[in-house]
């Protein structure tokens, strides 16, 4: 049987850090990736036979569980049918039209298949609609590696953005600007100094590429406001919120109506769809009909749609969100308690079926800088200790982590019982470079 370190070594010769996307290559945390064979209900199991809890949950989609029964019968059913046709099918229709039935903002949707094409595509929308350039986005929001977003705060707090990334024109990354997230002040001081130039504020309603980080009272609401008053459109990135907070994303959570959505993640069930939707009259603007190109070959896979079509139906069964929503507070309360009792600094949060912490430390966080300043020694020991304890974490501070509802008591108490005897013993020896 091959060790780790040899199929790393292995995918190393013929893939670019031996991953398919870079978080994979568990470079926050040390160690070789882990890699995967197989998966079902809450559990990964690794190429040795090994089986962990996982709260990756392939970064959000498998909110059901892995191999859901229900979802692998509807494959099996549409797989005699044919992969793709590269025509409109009835399914496509049949899913649209679901999530404008369960998303508030949508009254028409265009699928893609990925969060990072729903992103680009609503920018480029954004900006055809407004015939304005400027975009507003959030330090420590991700909403895909589009050139437009791969860009961090400028020098000054009001400056344009700088490229967050080898390859992004800086003359593109001036035309985003980032500020702090929940910080409504520093919002309106840039609608005030740039609103008539702007096309969009692009927002993670809860924010969950930062650990994960709620929206403060009255932030979402001011953004809204503000979008109004520039003649701006709101955007809110809901690929990680989207019927992972609330069966109608955070908009329904927060009661706040974007003019544009993104999803992704969960609405694929596992393969790959993305989407992006809004107010139609925004939404003709899209080609054929309109002059805002956008086009994908395997947009609306009838394999992928069936997946996502499974996923939602069984979303709309009552009690989901409020079993999601109960593990996610068990899971953080269980967590800080055991920081407690090891006199560890240690903030926790969640919202619905996601939830982050924070090594080092004291709550609430609500930006970045805040995360950024986190204790990533503890955090690293934390994860590998909780990985050769059979839990699988999100191996990076800056990821959120996903519950699904395959997950029940069992896999709780295991994790909890395995968190306390970690921080027991980091907070007995001194860590450096030491994995309990
Ligand atoms: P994709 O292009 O990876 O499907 O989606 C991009 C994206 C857009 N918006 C939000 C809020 C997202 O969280 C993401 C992708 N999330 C990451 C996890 N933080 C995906 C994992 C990865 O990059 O491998």
């Amino acid at each position: 049987m091959p060790e780790t370190r040899d199929l790393y070594e292995e995918a190393c010769a013929c893939i670019p850090g031996g991953v398919n996307s870079p978080v994979r290559a568990f470079r926050a945390v040390g160690g070789f990736p882990i890699f995967i064979r197989s998966a079902g209900g809450a559990y990964l199991h690794d190429h040795q036979g090994r089986s962990y809890i996982d709260y990756v949950g392939a970064w959000g989609p498998m909110i059901l569980g892995h191999a859901h029964p229900a979802v692998l019968e509807k494959l099996r059913g549409q797989l005699g049918r044919g992969l793709a046709y590269g025509a409109p099918t009835e399914l496509e229709t049949e899913f649209a039209r679901k999530l404008c039935e369960l998303v508030p903002s949508l009254e028409q949707v265009r699928l893609v298949n990925s969060g990072t094409e729903a992103a680009m595509s609503a920018v480029r929308l954004a900006r055809g609609y407004t015939g304005r350039d400027l975009i507003i986005k959030f330090d420590g929001c991700y909403h895909g590696h589009t050139d437009a977003l791969l860009v961090k705060a400028g020098s000054g707090a009001l400056s344009m953005g700088a490229p967050d990334s080898a390859g992004v024109p800086a003359a593109l990354a001036e035309l985003t600007l980032c500020l702090p997230y929940n910080d409504t002040h520093a919002v309106e001081q840039a609608c005030a100094a740039h609103g008539a130039r702007l096309a969009a504020i692009l927002v993670e309603p809860v924010a969950g590429n930062m650990g994960l980080v709620p929206p403060q009272p009255g932030f979402l609401e001011k953004l809204r406001g503000l979008c109004d008053a520039t003649g701006s459109l709101l955007i809110f990135d809901e690929v990680m919120s989207g019927f992972r907070v609330a069966l109608g994303g955070a908009q329904t959570r927060y009661n706040v109506t974007p003019d544009l959505c993104l999803l992704g993640k969960v609405i694929g069930g596992g393969l790959p769809v993305g989407a992006f939707g809004g107010r139609a009259e925004i939404m003709q603007l899209l080609a054929p009909d309109g002059p805002v190109y956008q086009a994908g070959t395997l947009s609306g896979n009838p394999l992928a749609v069936s997946a996502g079509l499974v996923t939602l139906e069984l979303l709309q069964q009552p009690g989901c969100y409020e079993t999601l929503e109960r593990y996610g507070a068990a899971l953080t309360q269980g967590l800080a308690e055991a920081a407690e009792e090891a006199a560890l600094p240690w903030a926790t949060a969640h919202v619905g079926g996601m939830f982050g912490y924070f090594p080092g430390l004291e709550g609430p966080v609500t930006h970045f800088k805040q995360v950024a300043a986190c204790d990533h020694d503890l955090f690293r020991c934390f994860f590998h200790g909780m990985l050769k304890r059979g839990v699988y974490l999100a191996p990076s501070p800056f990821e959120a982590g996903f519950i699904s509802l395959a997950h029940g008591d069992e896999e709780l108490q295991q994790s909890l019982e395995a968190a306390r005897t970690v921080l027991r013993e980091l907070s007995r020896a001194p860590r450096a470079g030491k994995t309990p």
